[in-house]
């Protein structure tokens, strides 16, 4: 979502902030500007609807004067998207200010601020942020007491970081829901939503907490908590394996991830398994005594992560003997919901900051869960620090919007949770070899997966005139089916819907006609024949299939029909090997359809808004 930069230094700082942007470009945004206090003590503000690099044009090839500034990319939640929309915002030419949340109560407060005389040049809930520091300035001497006194009166979420001109060479932070980090560097320091943005210039950074605020110069930074007393938070080193590089040979971020899954699950297996089972502390330290007591999971998610969730219920309660609910995030945080006996919180997300997720996750707290587990992609998220244990997927950076390699990896992480609350649950010694032998396995056979790269791309241009389409699976490639049609919209903006084949009957059989495509998720399991039936049903009434077929479950293409044989695997494993050609489908039908892959229209990565 947002993303926000902030340095102040000795040298000049717009490139750095500009470039700190680009990093963070992946997000998703619509617009995006900088505010750098110039060398004759003026705020200088660019701003442009569009990507990053309007932005740049619009800078030129010189740095601008100023050696202290704060920029933002935008993902419009209150306003339209327009140049006096983007951040960051002004307020008497004298305080500057990015914002990534939403104010709640923006409404009162603009209406305060008007009664004071306040004019307002934009619709965004962010603006009353700067003019509410500016007032504050005329009561306070000190610019930070004046951002502390400010934000008492938000309401909502946020992370915002604030230039004021009286200041020159000082930043000051807050975080309250979105996610912030200062990096420190030699006689120069840093802001970021991500650390990503910063990797250019350091490898040393703070995460803030919950509450804090923070006093930034040059040469020293200061943190105070929620009740504002200092305090001193670790400084992290990078982890190297969280950085994306660029995008190397291929086209886009996407596809690269997608070829990054066998090395991702051989590095996310790497250490964590014996012959027969698990290492000790997979999921943290002391682990295992809690898993021990695990009688019921319940697992919370969002969009991608969700579907992992889903499909781990199957394992969950086939495998390691537990009643195991998924619920979307957003829906489990406002309902009043049962806590089973002796119950595990499992949070999944890729960045670690979804907002619905992390709140759910907080609410847990209350409600007398067992404790939490997350199963997270960034070590250093509010997810991973919230949690009482953690399972880090190790997918490295994912830049694409659309989930890849964090799904399939997210998978790995829940095979693992089966085993280790399955071991205490029943488990024979030799289904658990058995998990084990598959996952050992599993980056062969995403590799074989990936050989079918050249065989989709050739199917893709039947998709290039289509609005419509149906994705099929049972079991386990239920929810397959459903991160199938998931990604395909995100990316080619073709509507897609994934229906458990034995429900097509109850409804969606009224659509199958030739302009709409099913797409059928086929392993040689023991649903197959059950499966076939609803093939034939699909056929009986004119549907044009493509499906994703165990070699040994004997499908052959015909008119109605184009069978993609998929490599033979367990099928324990299966759902994690058939999202490879489906997330291969969806690429190669975006680039017939000209989407930006990487940056689909109205999404955004790292969804740190409700
Ligand atoms: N509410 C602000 C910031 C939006 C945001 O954080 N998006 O991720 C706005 O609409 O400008």
């Amino acid at each position: 979502m947002c993303g926000i930069v902030g340095a102040t230094s000795e040298r000049r700082i717009s490139e750095i902030l500009i470039e700190g942007l680009k990093r963070l470009e992946y997000r998703g945004y619509d617009s995006a500007g900088l505010a750098v206090l110039n060398d004759n003590g003026d705020i200088e503000l660019v701003r442009r609807v569009g990507k990053v690099q309007a932005l740049k044009d619009a800078v030129g090839e010189q740095p601008l004067s100023g050696t202290t500034g704060i920029a933002h990319t935008r993902w419009a939640t209150h306003g339209g998207v327009t140049e006096a929309n983007a951040h960051p915002h002004i307020s008497g030419n004298c305080i500057a200010v990015v914002h990534n949340g939403i104010i709640e109560n923006h409404d009162k407060l603009r209406q305060q601020l008007q009664q004071l005389g306040y004019t307002f040049n934009s619709d965004t809930d962010t603006e009353v942020i700067c003019h509410w520091i500016h007032h504050e300035r005329k009561k306070h001497d000190d610019f930070f007491a004046a951002v502390q006194a400010t934000i008492k009166h938000l309401e909502g979420a946020y992370g915002t970081l604030v230039m004021d001109c009286r200041n020159p060479g000082r930043l000051v932070v807050a975080r309250s829901g979105s996610p912030l980090v200062i990096g420190l560097g030699i006689g120069e320091n840093f802001v970021a939503s991500d650390q990503l943005a910063l990797l250019p210039v350091t490898r040393r950074f703070i995460v803030l907490e919950e509450g804090d605020m923070a006093d930034i110069t040059r040469t020293e930074v200061k943190v105070y908590d929620r009740d504002g007393n200092p305090v001193e938070r670790e400084v992290h080193e990078f982890d190297g394996h969280y950085d994306a590089g660029g995008k190397g040979e291929y086209r886009h971020y996407m596809l690269k991830e997608i070829h990054e899954q066998p090395s991702a699950v051989r590095h996310a297996l790497e250490e964590r398994l014996t012959d027969h089972g698990l290492a000790d502390d997979v999921f943290g330290k002391g682990s295992l005594e809690l898993l021990k007591r695990v009688k019921h999971v319940q697992i919370v998610a969002c969009g991608t992560s969700y579907h992992a969730g889903l499909v781990a219920r199957y394992w969950l309660e086939a495998l390691a003997g537990v009643s195991c609910n998924v619920e979307i995030a957003s829906e489990f945080r406002y309902r009043t919901s049962h806590v089973h006996h002796d119950s595990l919180l499992v949070t999944i997300s890729q960045s670690g900051e979804t907002a619905d997720t992390l709140a759910a996750l907080r609410l847990s707290k209350q409600l007398g869960y067992l404790g939490s587990l997350t199963i997270c992609n960034v070590p250093t998220s509010s997810m991973v620090r919230e949690s009482d244990l953690a399972y880090l997927t190790r997918a490295g950076a994912e830049i694409g919007v659309a989930s890849t390699k964090a799904f399939t990896t997210q998978l790995v992480g829940l095979l693992m949770l089966t085993l280790a609350i399955g071991q205490f649950r029943g488990m024979s010694h030799e289904q658990q070899s058995a998990v084990v032998q598959s996952l050992k396995v599993l980056p062969n056979k995403l590799e074989e997966a990936l050989l079918l790269s050249e065989a989709i791309e050739a199917l893709a241009p039947e998709f290039a005139d289509k609005y419509h389409s149906l994705f099929l699976g049972r079991g386990t490639q239920y929810p397959i089916a459903m991160e199938g049609a998931l990604k395909l919209k995100e990316i080619s903006y073709i509507h897609a819907e994934a229906y458990a084949a034995g429900e097509l009957k109850h409804g969606p059989l009224a659509l199958i006609d030739a302009e709409m495509p099913v797409i059928v998720v086929a392993p040689n399991d023991e649903l197959l024949e059950k499966l076939k039936s609803n093939v034939e049903e699909v056929r009986a009434r004119g549907g044009i299939m493509y499906v994703f077929a165990d070699k040994h479950a004997h499908f052959k293409s015909d008119d109605s029909m184009r069978v993609i044989n998929v490599t033979h695997c367990d099928e324990l494993i299966a759902p994690i090997v058939y999202t490879v050609p489906l997330q291969l489908l969806s690429y190669f039908v975006a680039i017939i359809k000209g989407t930006d892959v990487d940056q689909p229209r109205n999404l955004a990565k790292s969804v740190t808004v409700e």
